[in-house]
């Protein structure tokens, strides 16, 4: 039963990513000086993620709309799965880690991520 519901939630996920690649949102334009300041700030972030999790693909497509060359790590196992639990404190995805000189915050819920990366590069 245990191993039915993960298989449905996957095979949902993997859907969602299919009407995600679909339906791709338009990437919004910046003159090439501007592009290229963000771009600069955009390397102090990180967005631990899953590939086929709903609220990472509505995350990855705010990333994708706000032409953001962020860095996707991928949390299922592995390196980055143990740095998010060492350094957010729980495996939850997506979470956002944003490094401002030697502070670096943990940033869960889609949400507030979206908000942050919309009031910030917006
Ligand atoms: N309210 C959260 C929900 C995030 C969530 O439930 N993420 C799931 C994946 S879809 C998760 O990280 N589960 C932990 C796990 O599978 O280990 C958000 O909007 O970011």
């Amino acid at each position: 039963m245990k191993l039915l519901l993960k298989a449905l939630r996957e095979g949902l996920g993997r859907l969602i990513v299919l009407i995600d690649w679909i339906f791709s949102p338009k990437k919004v334009k910046r003159t090439q000086t501007v592009q290229a300041e963000i771009d600069k700030q955009v390397e102090s972030l990180k967005i631990y993620q899953f590939y086929a999790c709903p609220f990472c693909v509505k995350t990855r497509r705010a990333i994708k709309r706000l032409n953001l060359p962020m860095e996707t790590r991928n949390a299922q196992s592995g390196q980055f799965r143990a740095e998010l639990l060492a350094g957010g404190g729980e495996v939850k995805v997506p979470c956002l880690r944003v490094k401002e000189g030697d502070n670096i915050t943990w940033m869960y819920e889609s949400s507030d991520i979206i908000a942050y990366l919309d009031k910030r590069f917006g």
